[in-house]
């Protein structure tokens, strides 16, 4: 029913396509991953790095060729890859106002042909020009984009929620949820982060494809084997990721169904996370493994 399988495999192009493409988008500078592309039947994923462990994501829906940005902390890779791809960039979505997500819209507004629209929930995004709430609505060609209110790690957090007619969806989940992992409370509280992970996202279809802010995974995977020790489902995705890693693929994306198997943050109703946590509620297990992996070190 649903396909989502890397490009590269897909077309047997692998090593000269992103040799290619790596060189197109980012010069002959060295990045923590390769680019990588994921076709979601009708919606396409090309996966940018950034930084030192960022991902951009440009979302492209095949039917109109219409393409949105996810968080362009580097403008001129994403315009690299909207000239290679020949789409129409139309949306700028920022997760958060953190500089290492928002800090490229003034930039990239300055440098790109057409007009663009910036969607965020937080004020502190520059260039902002549609402010966005929980439940609010709008389209990127044929995909249906649905804005999910994540506050915590800061105030002002979105989560953009993507389907197109009877397929697979998607999520792009900045620095709220990370693949095996959370972000940092910054600007909110363990209340918060339940209602964002376990009353939000977690409410998902398993199926969902979850794009994240950072490549954290490997990380993220310790610490839930910490916590987790015999938890075999983590032990299985640590090893499929740092094979990811050692061709330095980008880990993303996982699913819905899966990080409710493996990530401390989405598992704190769990017994097994709570006796660890050594209370019998929820939130409070929430609070008490956010404040342990503060100050983690593996
Ligand atoms: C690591 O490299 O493994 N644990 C990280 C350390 C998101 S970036 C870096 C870190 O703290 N990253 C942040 C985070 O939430 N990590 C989850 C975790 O440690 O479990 N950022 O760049 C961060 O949000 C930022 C930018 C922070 C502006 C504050 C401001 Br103001
Ligand atoms: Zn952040």
């Amino acid at each position: 029913m649903f396909r989502i399988l890397p490009e590269s495999i897909q077309n047997g192009l692998t090593a000269a396509y992103f040799k290619v493409n790596s060189l197109r988008y980012n010069g002959l500078r060295g990045t923590h991953s390769k680019p990588s592309k994921f076709t979601l039947d009708k919606m396409r994923v090309c996966v940018l790095p950034a930084l030192t462990d960022n991902y951009m994501y440009l979302i492209i829906d095949e039917n109109t060729n219409q393409a949105a940005v996810v968080d362009p902390v580097e403008p001129e890779t994403v315009l690299n890859a909207v000239k290679e791809e020949k789409v129409n960039l139309t949306k700028v979505l920022t997760t958060h106002h953190h500089w290492d997500h928002a800090g490229g819209n003034e930039t990239l507004i300055k440098k790109s042909k057409g007009a663009l629209q910036v969607f965020g929930g937080d004020h502190r995004i520059g260039a902002l020009t549609n402010e966005v709430k929980h439940g609010d609505q709008f389209a990127i060609g044929d995909i249906h984009v649905t804005c999910l209110f994540t506050p915590c790690h800061t105030s002002g957090h979105i989560c953009y929620y993507m389907n197109s007619a009877g397929q697979q969806p998607a999520v792009f989940t900045g620095d709220t949820l990370f693949i095996g992992g959370c972000g940092r409370f910054f600007e909110g509280t363990a209340e918060q982060m339940y209602c964002s992970l376990i009353e939000k996202l977690s409410m998902l279809p398993d199926q969902t494809r979850v794009f994240c802010g950072h490549e954290y995974t490997l990380q993220n995977l310790k610490f839930a084997q910490h916590v987790e020790p015999n938890n075999k489902v983590i032990e299985q995705k640590i090893a499929e990721a740092q094979a990811k890693r050692d061709n330095k693929e980008p880990t993303v994306p996982s699913t819905i169904g899966d990080e409710k198997k493996i990530n401390p943050f989405m598992r704190v109703t769990e017994p097994s996370v709570q006796q660890h946590a050594g209370t019998g509620d929820a939130i409070e297990t929430m609070r008490l493994i956010r404040k342990e992996k503060d100050t983690f070190k593996g």
